[in-house]
């Protein structure tokens, strides 16, 4: 960057003072209004635009900085949402704003949220959360133990491990 003033000559005593007013009313505009050459090279960025530009620049960096914080977990290992995998989720560091997928043939299978009694007992015993697409996206919004089920019974496919119990930090 240019520097904004330059003294070519060594100024006399009685000029001194008037030069350094004027280098002080100088730098009062600068800072107040910011740096007039750097807005006259660059027109488009207007006097004053700079510090609403730096405040949405930071927004969007902490925005995406908390985007990239949530984490999507597809549950279950190469079939996703199958039998077997009632210990998928026990060394798996899940928090709170992660989503859990659920990725499974819709016409076979179905995940219902039901209490730790029912994750046990393989049943429904209450009305529960029930997802059918195929491919659900549960966005976990609280710590705590959360106890997921296929409640197809043909035979029952919770008894064959089609279960998760997912601890949330
Ligand atoms: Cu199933």
């Amino acid at each position: 960057m240019r520097p904004v003033y330059m003294i070519r000559r060594r100024p006399s005593p009685n000029t001194s003072n008037q030069l350094r007013n004027r280098l002080l009313f100088h730098f009062v505009v600068l800072v107040i209004c910011g740096n007039e050459n750097k807005s006259r090279e660059t027109p488009l960025m207007a006097r004053g635009t700079m510090v609403p530009t730096l405040l949405v620049l930071l927004l969007a960096i902490f925005c995406a900085t908390t985007v990239v914080h949530s984490k999507e977990w597809i549950v279950g290992r190469q079939n996703g949402w199958f039998f077997s995998i009632s210990n998928w989720g026990d060394d798996k560091p899940i928090k709170v704003g992660d989503v859990l997928v659920f990725k499974y043939k819709a016409i076979a299978h179905n995940v219902v949220q039901v209490s730790e009694e029912d994750y046990n007992a393989c049943t429904v015993s209450r009305p529960s959360p029930t997802y059918r697409s195929g491919n659900d996206h549960i966005k976990v919004t609280s710590s705590g133990r959360f106890f997921f089920i296929c409640y197809v019974k043909t035979p029952l496919h919770c008894e064959n491990g089609m279960k998760i119990a997912i601890t949330v930090q």
